[in-house]
């Protein structure tokens, strides 16, 4: 018996490719997110992308608790099944009357994952609307073949190299809309894009890549943590848990892995494909 979806919306997500929305922190604890978050945001340079860019739920403590929290676990694990690992995190920020979009692609195309049941959670630390920039989706999308992506570099794009699937029809798509501290779930293999924020306030959410223990990355070993069940696997090896906000091990692999997805020379060689 599913814990959180009903029985529809689980054939939903298998046969359209996504399903929301759902609770997860009230509207006090997402606002208390955005403060942490805007309070961390005082302290550098440049976008909070610059310093995290990938694997943030291990810069801070109080977001590991929240990569973990039943209600999320409770609906990814609806989808497949109670071992589940936490492969990548990412902020996804725009600023009020912010002219930065994110451009139509798939998730699938380089990640190199195998097989295809790959969750992406997305949630809304404040409201996220068709104005001020919510993710949209291709319903159906997920079951197409990968999809050619032409890297664009363009600053607007918040993607890092900018992938985007050109001469797309995407008259279909569906917005999908969040209150602050809810989240939606879309397949890995889904064509999602989201438009600029016109409204005069920020749009802040993130997003987390859950997959089950039998998912493996035919690219080369990459770590993940265990954030339920067992793993009878071994295809991931393990990130360290953040025993504090930047505890060092943990901004270690966080630089590592921007370096090596930026770069796949970095990668050492015990972590290439055999
Ligand atoms: O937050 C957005 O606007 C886009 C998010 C996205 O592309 C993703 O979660 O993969």
């Amino acid at each position: 018996m599913p814990r959180t979806l009903t029985s529809n919306q689980v054939d939903q997500f298998w046969n359209e490719g996504y399903v929301f929305p759902f609770d997860c922190l009230t509207a006090e604890e997402a606002a208390e997110c955005r403060t942490r978050l805007e309070a961390y945001e005082a302290t550098i340079d440049g976008p909070i992308s610059a310093h995290l860019r990938i694997k943030v739920h291990l810069g801070f403590r109080w977001l590991w608790e929240i990569a973990r929290h039943p209600r999320l676990l409770d609906a990814v694990e609806d989808l497949i099944g109670p071992d589940i690992l936490l492969y990548l995190s990412t902020f996804w920020f725009k600023d009020a009357r912010d002219r930065k979009f994110v451009s139509w692609h798939q998730d699938s195309a380089y990640y190199g994952l195998d097989p295809h049941d790959v969750i992406t959670l997305w949630l809304a630390f404040t409201d996220a609307t068709p104005e001020n920039g919510c993710m949209r989706v291709l319903p159906g999308s997920h079951k197409w073949e990968d999809q050619q992506h032409v890297e664009t570099y363009d600053p607007k794009n918040l993607l890092a190299r900018g992938q985007s699937i050109e001469g797309l029809d995407d008259s279909t798509a569906v917005f999908m809309p969040l209150r602050a501290g809810q989240f939606s779930m879309h397949h890995e293999r889904m064509l999602h894009s989201s438009p600029p924020n016109t409204s005069n306030d920020r749009r802040l959410g993130m997003s987390f890549t859950f997959l089950p223990t039998r998912t493996r990355c035919v690219l080369g070993r990459r770590t993940a943590s265990l954030v339920r069940g067992t793993d009878r696997y071994g295809h991931w090896d393990h990130d360290p848990e953040p025993r504090s906000d930047f505890d060092p091990d943990c901004m270690e692999a966080i630089r590592y892995w921007k370096q090596a997805y930026a770069d796949p020379n970095v990668i050492q060689e015990s972590r290439r494909a055999s």
